[in-house]
């Protein structure tokens, strides 16, 4: 495939000003005629081609202003439609294509999930049902006529308003018309056919006006509505009250499929969910889905304003919308939530799936400037890293110059389709201030790393912080400059207390903020009476790594001491990895695994601080994962090493302080609410019961079947579980089959089951994963099913999917070849758990180059995987 590059970035010769779609929905023969009000652009020379996109299209007629074409004057291939010379006044341009909904396995364009008719049409699945200027740029306003058999579909939604609905006489057919007056890109487009319920509520917005709001679901699922429905009403507030930004149709409408390649889509007045993003109930739905669910209801509805108000120019300008929009569900997710919990948990899903990403050969800048294949660029880097850089703009122009920045932004952009400089130019131009250094954000790749030195001077009463930056070498990006960099810190005496800060005049630091802008820079504070203790780039003010030799006195004191809570947990992050780090350097050479008595007994302070929040306790009882030490070791990484070391300070912890944790383990007996506190207790009670699990002292094994059996709710029950099934303790077998015999017809629940059961870090795991490749539950084509057997197993079981044998690197390699050509966009994702597989160590890394060799090596793979196992390779 030919790469596709910003700087080639052109407009296009033609715009669309609006269309009329009709659409006859039949399985395997919908008929879409499409008419296009096409008008030459300013620049474009009369009798300019037109060349439309097209994929697997089927076309069945074309006319211009109501006359068929002349075949010699164009040429159609199912990928392309071109008009050798179109008229050069506007014209009306009506195509005729054929599609078959049933077989459309990509879930790109037109498809039915049990049974209903569904779109999906971001990036490049418009295309696939017409052919279109199928690229953000082109604006057009959108009416919509759905038809259907009245049995099938008795449900027919589109985009905008609802406009005319009635019944065909004489058939059995029925038809809706809607009409979505904001003008928008294709890929906004949807539409549904279905015989699902609605559950209903309004909202009224700030200028009064009344929404009618709906959430389309399967029959029998109507309870499991309520918490999106809460959560969509109160993101509505949100935006109204945090960005003055107010909803514009009379109809908000949310439908809910099982067969989703996303989590979610923001189209126009309709969002397609995934139905893991909508259906929660205390049974099946555990408090992280809980906060998922509120999370992407709120992100997809604040698309509405960044994104369809507010669109991209051309896919390289995809962080405009998403980084943005992350940035802004995290906001509101903070603000329903624990802030400082909310911080801790992004950070590490940061960490977890983002760094890694930088770090190696699909490493790219937020805003890429070449792809292959769009598809692979919905990526951790485009949406987290693209939220903090936003993030980052606010904490360097302060909250007031950046609301103004956003407003400015809103003004001068609605209704357009832009870039990263225009919406930095608003807020360069609220703040008066410069953003061209700030700019580089988006344009370089990688992790910047920053080596910190601090010397305390007794005599002059100062400290001076000597900042360098860099980012380390990644394919095709050699040399860096230096970024700008917020560092927020604080100063620590003797007694815990922040002091105050008193920087030198030419010193640049503002309030509790250092801001780096050169390779190396050197920031001197005053009267400062005693040595303090640094507490560094507080509430992870940028993304980056440290390089900080910080003494393990002063983080012990930062654990118990720092007022900024996340890095209070960072502290113990941070001792956590280095001693994790020793750990597995011990394990890897067979020596006994001793864990750090003192890093133990700091442990113990967290489980009986009661001042803490639960939820926050949560977090610090959480070790940092065996991925997290894997990618802070970078190189010759050793899976089963670092399990050891990981399973053995977390024993010592079990061990040392087992009747706290039991303490700690007890549940409050309190009716369920998904409320942030009350899952904040769970999180604390499970996370103890975790380290207990690990002891496996006496009576522990009955313990947990007795917390499986008597839970009430999903959180516990799926908790327990994994604890049984990960340590293989007595009476795993037998929850194994309960939760099966219980929830075998919830396909959300059984997700959990196939996942607790693919993460098992068990020698004897792999065997038990294969044959449920063969379980009658198990579905390759349904995407949720396979991301909870083979997706998990590839990110969350690293010594078995990085088994010396390399027999986990051909199991998922296998079944990347299996779904490809059904499936692309799922194969190519799963492909993506290779990335790091030059950091593993010499033996593995060439058992899973071997399965990269063995997948490039076939020649029909699709655009997506070929893209993924080059970049892997290259
Ligand atoms: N636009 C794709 C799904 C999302 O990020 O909302
Ligand atoms: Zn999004």
């Amino acid at each position: 495939a030919v790469a596709i590059r910003l700087e080639d970035y052109a407009p296009a010769p033609y715009r669309i000003s609006k269309l009329f779609l009709d659409v006859k929905l039949a399985p395997q023969a919908t008929v879409v005629t499409a008419e296009l009000h096409i008008e030459r652009g300013n620049a474009t020379k009369a009798g300019t081609p037109l060349e439309l996109d097209g994929d697997g299209l089927e076309l069945e007629g074309v006319q211009i202003d109501g006359f068929p074409a002349d075949p010699a004057a164009i040429t159609a291939t199912p990928d392309k439609l071109v008009l050798h010379s179109p008229p050069a006044d506007p014209f009306v341009l009506t195509i005729r294509t054929r599609v078959n909904p049933e077989a459309n396995t990509q879930l790109m364009g037109l498809y039915r999930s049990s049974g209903t008719y569904c779109t999906q049409c971001e990036a490049e699945g418009f295309r696939r049902i017409t052919y279109f200027l199928d690229r953000p740029d082109i604006l057009s306003v959108y009416t919509t006529r759905i038809e259907a058999r009245k049995s099938d579909a008795p449900i027919l939604l589109g985009n905008g308003n609802p406009s005319e609905a009635g019944d065909i006489p004489g058939t059995d057919r029925h038809y809706a018309i809607w009409h979505d007056p904001f003008p928008k890109p294709s890929y906004l487009f949807a539409l549904v056919g279905g015989d699902l319920a609605a559950v209903r509520d309004t909202f009224t917005t700030s200028s009064g006006r009344s929404v009618d709001l709906a959430i389309y679901v399967e029959h029998g699922r109507e309870n499991w509505c309520d918490w999106a429905m809460d959560s969509l009403k109160r993101s509505m507030r949100w935006d109204e009250e945090t960005f003055g930004l107010e909803y514009d149709l009379d109809v908000f409408n949310i439908v809910a499929v099982s067969d989703f390649n996303m989590g979610a889509m923001e189209n126009k007045g309709l969002n397609i969910f995934n139905d893991k993003y909508v259906l929660a109930d205390p049974q099946t739905a555990t408090d992280q889905d809980y906060a998922n669910v509120e999370a992407v209801i709120a992100h997809e509805y604040f698309h509405n304003w960044t994104g369809n108000r507010i669109t991209c120019r051309d896919w390289f300008q995809l962080c405009l919308k998403e980084g943005l929009t992350v940035f802004r569900d995290q906001e509101f997710s903070s603000d329903m939530r624990s802030r400082p919990v909310k911080r801790i948990s992004d950070v590490r899903l940061l960490k977890a799936h983002q760094f890694p990403e930088d770090a190696g050969p699909l490493a790219h800048p937020v805003r890429p400037r070449t792809y292959r294949e769009i598809n692979n660029f919905y990526t951790a880097t485009v949406y987290e890293k693209g939220a903090e850089v936003v993030r980052m703009l606010k904490t360097l122009l302060g909250p007031d110059s950046f609301r103004a920045g956003m407003d400015l932004y809103f003004q001068r952009h609605d209704g357009e389709a832009t870039t990263i400089e225009a919406f930095l130019a608003c807020f360069a131009e609220a703040a008066g201030t410069d953003l061209d250094q700030f700019a580089l954000w988006y344009e370089q790749a990688g992790t910047p790393l920053i080596k910190v030195d601090c010397t305390y001077s007794e005599e002059n009463q100062e400290l001076r912080l000597t900042l360098s930056q860099s980012i380390p070498p990644l394919p095709g990006q050699d040399e860096t400059d230096p970024n700008v960099i917020p560092v927020r810190f604080g100063l620590l005496g003797e007694d815990g207390k922040d002091m105050d800060l008193v920087p030198t005049p030419a010193s640049d630091v503002s309030g509790d903020m250092m801001v780096l802008k050169q390779r190396t820079q050197t920031f001197t504070l005053q009267n400062v009476q005693a040595r303090p203790v640094l507490s560094l780039l507080r509430r992870f003010s940028a993304p980056v790594r440290l390089d900080f030799d910080q003494s393990k006195q002063d983080l012990l004191f930062l654990a118990q001491r720092d007022s900024d809570p996340f890095n209070r947990w960072q502290a113990t992050q941070t001792l956590a990895t280095r001693e994790l780090i020793r750990l597995a350097g011990d394990a890897r050479q067979d020596k006994a695994l001793l864990p750090d008595v003192k890093l133990v007994d700091a442990f113990g302070e967290t489980i009986s601080d009661t001042t803490l929040d639960p939820a926050f306790r949560a977090q610090t009882l959480d070790l940092p994962s065996e991925a997290d030490i894997a990618r802070d070791l970078g190189k010759d990484v050793d899976p089963d090493a670092i399990h050891a070391a990981r399973q053995a300070l977390r024993k010592a912890i079990g061990l040392q302080h087992h009747s706290a944790l039991i303490g700690a383990a007890q549940l409050d007996g309190e009716a369920f609410s998904p409320d942030a506190a009350a899952a904040g207790q769970r999180a604390f009670a499970n996370r103890a019961l975790s380290l207990l699990a690990v002891a496996d002292e006496p009576g522990t094994a009955e313990l947990l079947k007795t917390r499986f059996d008597m839970a009430t709710n999903m959180t516990d029950r799926i908790s327990a579980l994994l604890m049984l099934v990960h340590n293989g303790l007595h009476g795993s077998e037998a929850a194994l089959a309960a939760f099966l015999n219980r929830f075998q017809d919830t396909s959300l629940a059984m997700d959990k089951w196939f996942m607790v059961q693919a993460t098992a870090p068990k020698e004897d795991a792999f065997d038990r994963i294969t044959a449920l490749t063969a379980h009658p539950l198990f579905d390759k084509t349904n995407p949720n099913r396979l991301r909870s057997l083979v997706q998990s197993f590839a990110t969350g079981n690293p010594t078995q999917f990085s088994h010396a044998s390399g027999r986990g690197f051909d199991f998922v390699a296998d079944m990347v070849l299996e779904i490809d050509n059904r499936n692309p966009q799922v194969a190519s994702r799963l492909l993506t758990s290779f990335r790091s597989w030059r950091a593993l160590e010499e033996n593995r890394a060439a058992l899973a180059k071997q399965a990269l060799l063995r997948i490039s090596a076939e020649d029909d793979l699709s655009r997506d995987t070929r893209d993924i196992v080059d970049r892997c390779l290259q």
